[in-house]
This record gives structure tokens, C-alpha cells and sequence, in this order.
């Protein structure tokens, strides 16, 4: 391996220049003091907080009555909001020390208007008490502690441990990222004996996130392990689950910011950010579902993707010339695998400039995209945010002269441009902030689509900066921010969902009887209204890929339901067996792309010989004939916030063997897939949830609400049908739109008492008009009867005329 000039790949080479290595220096002592050096920064992270050193808020001593809710003006001179949004919907807001501001802005958030429901306040010396057709939300005065209830058991959910906090001394000043802008604020929760916490977003770490802390600032962060964090993203969501009731908290605030789910105290969960308000809102369950469908009304629903999106992927760093892609393309063809998508890495363009190509390598991109679409085949490309910074002054580039001349550019506080180094070399970074950057940056995308490029995947967008990954070059950096010209601490993390979203909108504007198809690496809340999401650069290793569930399920959990990984793992040489193994992973997931870094060893199906393909066929295929259940189980997300790849926990969460189980994993309600993640091996023990299973592969039925050992030779994956489902199943495809779903074959598994039921959902796959209406959701249920099973149409919505297709129902014994 060698390490090209300043660019910081393979991983190992950017960890080097990182501590500057001197050349002169003998390499067994430099890695000692690498190793050191790490350890260093990785204990500077959580552990240096003790948030009972840090300020209380003070007693209350007056109560205001709002239209949404109540004021509180505290002793201190703090005030805290506390807003009913819905009866399971309540915000609660500090201003410490200081009257709450007029300003009010988050870009995280879809939906501001809510209707205030019915609500009630009464007062007594002690406490303050809010209550909703749900919630009981109880404040005491002295010291001010929020509680939680069910207003209908009056059972307490969750409760403040501590006062809401504040670093009125500047203690933790010396560990905070930019002491100058802005405050540590906190807040503490009682820890219970028998909690479980869930989401956060993308974390390097188990389902179950108890007894774990973390930290949010979007970092570039190649090769993680399990434990490496933080990571690209930042989803500031928790659930906190006990005794089968849910709640959640939405922390939202973009600096950066620390969740303790019990690590560094048995008696509280707390989470705390370097800046900004202590803003947060709490959800009420008690069911996981609930919570997640409000969290997605608050932050947005996902968009649907067009369908071809759920096909198979192929991309690599970096497929060149178009020969090559076609290459790709053909022997997908010729080998009979299935695939809808390549993808153009950052060699397609000219010297990595961002709308370019290279014309030597891609003389003729619009050629290029009609020759694949008439295969059946999209291209998606990669753009980074890092435009290149011309090295001489006459060099024209229209990216960045424009964007220069607009004043459009990132800069320091003392007016100079912000010049990061990334893949061009010296560059700048577009204030996305300014809506008008936002709208002249989607603008740009009119070469792509120009060209017939079908979707856009946003990469380096933490902003990552090979200069320094920490963000302190970046520290003065300004942004518009709606006027605010607030600097890097608070602008970092929501970067790439602002991102996202010039492409996103940019897209539409272009497209606008297209659904866009924008993927990305970093994000904020809110990232679902804009994009899908891929893990990252994971390792090509059999740890990396059991990872893929509790990360993929934890991502489900925070409002991303459009999740995949790089099927095969991004950096080192894998095996015909880890890469049939991960695809018995990500042939159910939303995200199916396989992708290889630039000196990794090539893993498309069919790198590693016959044996191999032929099971990767097998599972490429079997994701095509299920395309009808998946596209379903999407909608559903987007409805529903419910997202299609669940821990079982999701649905089964009275059920405290779900808790912590994450080698596991359901698509929808009804399949439940428990792959091998570890080689040599050919039989796994798999937990089924009580009621009637189907063992897919055989038909042979369970109990379950116990464990199970099943045999899982190379060429399986154990896999289940719930009692009671009715599958969709439609033809063998070779690309979506290849053929009509038609016929659609019910599998029906009835439950225990002879019942099933199942949905369809259809519409044209590619347009906009599914969001006024124009689908077709069918419900179907199915009953054995003395005379077999007799099945019909329980219900139809939407407008949009499936035309003939042919149903079958077919029982499965
Ligand atoms: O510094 O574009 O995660 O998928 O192949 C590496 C090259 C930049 C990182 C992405 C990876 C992509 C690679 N990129």
C-alpha cells in the first residue's frame, strides 16, 4: 500500500499524517506513539463531564399560562417552556438565567404548527400540573424537576434525576469544542433499574445502547469498529423502553452533544450539548410505533424513493472509462444477476471538480446513461461538497466562479474564504445555509440530469477536511444561519442535511415528475425528508458485517427507514463467504449496493467463482420476487415512520427476550431473518417471538416464544414467516420496470386460529402523485374455512389504476 500525495488513503495514511510522522523516524516507535496518542484523544470524550458540578436551574417562582402551555420563571432569572404539541407531544424549553428568545429555529424540524389539544394546568404550592388525554406532565418548584405520567395510571415514565443544568463557571470550557460559542447545558433523568435505550441514529454499538455513552459530531471516520465514536451522524433521539412502555426524547440541538444511558452513573441517563438551548421533546408511547410516527410528523416523513431504488446496486471506487461501466453492466447481464443501478465514484469527474466529467474518461455521459437505461440500468454519481479552488487565478470553472461571485463560499470570521482541503486539493465549501446557495447548488445538478444521471449520492459531507478531521480548522467558520452567523460548533452536524436538501430540492425543481434519489454519508434530524443513507466505510470483515443489524435496525429506530451498508464490507480483501454472508444480510435491506474502496480487492458476485455466484443469484432474486412486500413495508415507513428493517424489539415489545437480541432481524411484520455473521459456521440458534412461525425455506412450522437451533449451510439464511402474514410476491426481474408486477401470489401462512391478512401496495413507482392520493393500498385477509381457505378484499385506497393483474393465493401447508 502507499499513500498518494496528502490525500489521506488508504485509512492508515491520513492516521499518519494526522500525528505527523517525522520521515526520519523508526516505525515501531512511531506507532507506539500513534496507539498512545489515540488513546489520549479517546478519553477526553464523556468521562471528563460530571454534570452535578454544573449550575442548577432555579426554583420556580411564577407560572404563566400560554395558548400551548405554560411558562415557568424561575429564581435564577431562567425561564423554561414547557408547549403541548399533541396529547403525546410536549416540548420543554430552557433559557438559562435569561428570558427564553424570540428567535425559534431549527432546521431539523418539518412541522411547527401544531393544533394545541385539549389541556389542563392546576397549581398547588409544591407542584405544577400539565395534563393531556395522555400525558401528565408534573413540575416541581423547588428544586424544578419535570416528571412524566400516564394520564390515565398516573404511572411515572421518566423524570428528571437532576435540575436542568448549565456551566454558568465555564468548567468544562477547557473540553468544549469553542468555549465562545456558546454554554454547556444538560439535562438528567433517572436511570431505571430495568431500562432499555434505543436509537441515536448511526452508532458504531449494539442495539440496546444501555449502560453506553456517546458523543454526536459528524466525523469521517473510515474503518470504524464497534466502539469508534462519534461516527459520520447525528440523530440526537432516544427511546428509553421499561416494562413495555416507551418514551422518547428529541434533544434538538446541532452542537456538539453527549447522551450517558447509565455509563457514568448507575442512577441517571443524561445528555448534555457545548451550546445552544436545552431543547428537547417528549414523546409518549407507549408503543414504539406510535412514537416513531409522530417523531417522523415532527421531523418529516420520508419521501418515497422511486422503486428502483430497492433494486440491486453496483459501484466501486471508481469505475472508468464508461467501457468499464458497461463492462460491469453486460456481465451483470450475462450472468443473469439482477441490477437497476450503478454508480460513478469521484474519478468521473474532471481533476474531482463537482458537476464535471472527465472527458476522456466519460466523452459522452448522456450516451453512456441511454445505452444502460435501454439495459434497464440508472446511474447515480457521486458529488461531494468540496469545490475546487482554482490554483491560478486564471483557471475558469463555473462552479466555483459563480459561487464566488454570488458570495456563496463558506468564510472565517475575518472575511477570508474558508479553504479546506479535500479531493480537489484546495477547496471551498458552500454556505448552505443561505437559501439562495441552497437554490443555485441544486440548480447545478441540471448536468446531471441533462445527462440521464438518475440519482446523486453526497459523500464527505461531515464536512470532512483532510486538513484536520477534528473541525478546529473549520473553528471560525461562518454561516448565515436565517441571521444568526453563528460559527462551526453549531453548524457542523446539520452541514449535510442542508445539504441534502439543495440536492433534494434542486432535484425536484429539475425533475419535477420525478421522485429524487439523493443518498448521503453525515446527517442531522431531519435527513429523512431529503435523503437515504449508506454506513459508510465499513471494513471487509465478519465484525464489520455484524454490525450491519444493530446499526441498520438502531438507524430504523431514529427516523432513517432508508438504510444499507456496502454489501461486502468498503476497505480490505474479503471472501466468497463473508460476501455471500453480507449479502444474506442486505438482500433485505431498503439500501442493496455492494461497493469497494480504490485499493480494496474486487467483490462483485462474482469475483470469487461459481460456487459463490450462484448464491448470491439466488438471494438477488429472491429480493426481486419480493419486491411487492418490500415496496409495501416502505410505504408503510413513509406513512408511519415504521421503518421495513426492525429489531424485533419493534414488534414485539412486551417482550423483554427482544430486548437486547440483535443478531436478528424482521422486514415489516411478518419476516424474520437471522443471517450467520461469523465464518466456519453452519447452524445458529434463532429466537422466535410466541405465536406460529413458518420456517421459509421448508414450510415446517414453530411455536415460538423460544429458541430454536437451525441449520444454515452457505447457500441459507434462516428465515421465517410470522402466523398470519400474507406475503406479495411477484415475478423473477431482472430490473424493475423490466415487466408488470403481474401475477402477485399471496403466500398465505395463516395463524393459529386458520387467519391472515396482508397489504399491497402499488403505484407507478417513479412520479410524485402518490402524495396526492394516486395509489392503491389493498388489504387482503384470508380464512381457512371447511372447504379451504376462502380470501377477499377487505379494503382499497387511493386512485391509481394498477390495471389487470392477476392474483393468486396460494396456502402454505
Ligand atoms: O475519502 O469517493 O465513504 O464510499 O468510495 C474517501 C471515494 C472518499 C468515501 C466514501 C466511499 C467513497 C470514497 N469516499
Amino acid at each position: 500500500m502507499f499513500c498518494r500525495g496528502g490525500t489521506p488513503w488508504p485509512p492508515h495514511c491520513s492516521l499518519y499524517a494526522r500525528v505527523g510522522r517525522p520521515r526520519s523516524a523508526a516505525p515501531t516507535k512511531n506507532m507506539n506513539r500513534f496507539v498512545l496518542l489515540i488513546v489520549i484523544l479517546g478519553s477526553t470524550s464523556v468521562s471528563a463531564q460530571d454534570i452535578t458540578t454544573l449550575e442548577k436551574i432555579g426554583p420556580v417562582v411564577s407560572v404563566q399560562r400560554t395558548d400551548k402551555g405554560v411558562t415557568l420563571n424561575c429564581h435564577d432569572n431562567s425561564q423554561v417552556q414547557i408547549s403541548i404539541l399533541a396529547p403525546d407531544l410536549i416540548r420543554v424549553r430552557a433559557s438559562f438565567t435569561k428570558p427564553i428568545p424570540a428567535r425559534d429555529h431549527s432546521w431539523a424540524i418539518a412541522k411547527e404548527n401544531w393544533t394545541t389539544p385539549r389541556w389542563n394546568v392546576s397549581e398547588t404550592s409544591d407542584v405544577v400540573t400539565i395534563t393531556t388525554d395522555e400525558l401528565e406532565v408534573v413540575i416541581r418548584r423547588s428544586p424544578l424537576l419535570i416528571e412524566f405520567r400516564d394520564a390515565r395510571t398516573h404511572q411515572l415514565i421518566n423524570a428528571d434525576e437532576h435540575p436542568m443544568s448549565y456551566d454558568a463557571g465555564g468548567r468544562l470550557a477547557s473540553m468544549i469544542f469553542d468555549p465562545k460559542a456558546g454554554m454547556f447545558v444538560a439535562a438528567s433523568k433517572k436511570l431505571g433499574f430495568d431500562e432499555h435505550f434505543y436509537g441515536l441514529g448511526e452508532k458504531a454499538a449494539r442495539l440496546d445502547k444501555r449502560r453506553s455513552s456517546f458523543v454526536n459530531w459528524n466525523s469521517d471516520t473510515p474503518g470504524y469498529i464497534e466502539g469508534k465514536d462519534p461516527i459520520y451522524q447525528t440523530i440526537p433521539f432516544y427511546m428509553g423502553l421499561q416494562r413495555g412502555i416507551a418514551y422518547g426524547i428529541f434533544f434538538d440541538n446541532s452542537y456538539r452533544s453527549y447522551f450517558d444511558f447509565g455509563k457514568s452513573s448507575q442512577q441517571r441517563a443524561w445528555f448534555g450539548a457545548e451550546g445552544g438551548e436545552l431543547n428537547y421533546y417528549f414523546f409518549y408511547g407507549p408503543s414504539i410505533k406510535k412514537i416513531l410516527g409522530r417523531y417522523a410528523d415532527l421531523t418529516g416523513h420520508m419521501p418515497l424513493p422511486p422503486l428502483w431504488a430497492l433494486g440491486n446496486q453496483q459501484s466501486r471506487w471508481s469505475y472508468y472509462p464508461d467501457s468499464m461501466v458497461e463492462e460491469v453492466v453486460n456481465e451483470y447481464r450475462k450472468r443473469d444477476l439482477p441490477l437497476d443501478v450503478v454508480h460513478l465514484d469521484i474519478d468521473y469527474m474532471n481533476g474531482y471538480r463537482v458537476f464535471t466529467f472527465n472527458k476522456e474518461r466519460f466523452p459522452d455521459p448522456k450516451a453512456l446513461t441511454d445505452k444502460l437505461g435501454r439495459q434497464g440500468v440508472k446511474v447515480v454519481t457521486i458529488v461531494d461538497p468540496g469545490i475546487k479552488h482554482p490554483p491560478d487565478k486564471n483557471e475558469r470553472y463555473h462552479a466555483f466562479d459563480q459561487g464566488l461571485e454570488k458570495n456563496f463560499f463558506q468564510r472565517r470570521r475575518n472575511g477570508d474564504l474558508f479553504v479546506p482541503r479535500v479531493w480537489p486539493g484546495e477547496s471551498v465549501f458552500v454556505d448552505y445555509t443561505l437559501p439562495e446557495a441552497r437554490r443555485w447548488w441544486g440548480d447545478l445538478h441540471r448536468v446531471y440530469t441533462d445527462n440521464g444521471i438518475a440519482g446523486i449520492w453526497n459523500d464527505m459531507n461531515e464536512p470532512s477536511d483532510f486538513v484536520d478531521q477534528t473541525g478546529k480548522n473549520q473553528l471560525d467558520v461562518v454561516s448565515y444561519d436565517e441571521g444568526e452567523k453563528s460559527t462551526h460548533a453549531k453548524n457542523r452536524n446539520t452541514f449535510a442535511l442542508l445539504m441534502a436538501r439543495a440536492t433534494y430540492e434542486g432535484l425536484e425543481r429539475l425533475r419535477p415528475d420525478r421522485r429524487p434519489y439523493v443518498i448521503t454519508r453525515a446527517a442531522y434530524a431531519g435527513i429523512q425528508r431529503y435523503a437515504t443513507m449508506w454506513t459508510g466505510d465499513t471494513n471487509s470483515t465478519w465484525d464489520a458485517l455484524a454490525l450491519n443489524i444493530p446499526m441498520f435496525t438502531s438507524l430504523g429506530l431514529s427516523g432513517e427507514p432508508f438504510v444499507g451498508s456496502d454489501i461486502g464490507g468498503f476497505i480490505g480483501r474479503g471472501n466468497g463467504e463473508l460476501l455471500v454472508r453480507s449479502y444474506q444480510v442486505s438482500f433485505l435491506a431498503p439500501f442493496c449496493r455492494n461497493h469497494k474502496a480504490i485499493d480494496g480487492y474486487d467483490q462483485e458476485p462474482w469475483r470469487f467463482g461459481k460456487y459463490y455466484e450462484d448464491i448470491i443469484r439466488k438471494y438477488l432474486k429472491l429480493r426481486y420476487t419480493l419486491l411487492p412486500f418490500l415496496y409495501t413495508t416502505l410505504e408503510e415507513a413513509h406513512r408511519s415512520g415504521v421503518p421495513p428493517f426492525r429489531p424485533l424489539v419493534l414488534n414485539y415489545q412486551d417482550d423483554p427476550n427482544t430486548y437486547n437480541l440483535d443478531d436478528q432481524f424482521m422486514v415489516g411484520n411478518d419476516l424474520l431473518v437471522a443471517p450467520i455473521l461469523k465464518p466456519d459456521v453452519s447452524k445458529r440458534l434463532v429466537y422466535l417471538p410466541a405465536g406460529l412461525w413458518y420456517d421459509y425455506w421448508t414450510n415446517k412450522k414453530y411455536t415460538g416464544g423460544t429458541m430454536i437451533s437451525v441449520e444454515a449451510p452457505l447457500d441459507v439464511v434462516p428465515m421465517f414467516v410470522r402466523g398470519g402474514a400474507m406475503i406479495p410476491v411477484g415475478p423473477s426481474l431482472n430490473y424493475v420496470g423490466e415487466k408488470p408486477f403481474d401475477p402477485i401470489t399471496f403466500n398465505i401462512y395463516p395463524d393459529e386460529s386458520g387467519a391472515a391478512s396482508g397489504t399491497l401496495y402499488e403505484d407507478d413507482g417513479l412520479s410524485p402523485a402518490y402524495k396526492t392520493g394516486v395509489f392503491r393500498r389493498t388489504t387482503f385477509s384470508a380464512r381457512r374455512g371447511p372447504r379451504g381457505i376462502v380470501t377477499s378484499i377487505e379494503r382499497q385506497e387511493g386512485t391509481y389504476n394498477a390495471g389487470p393483474r392477476k392474483f393468486n393465493f396460494v396456502e402454505v401447508k
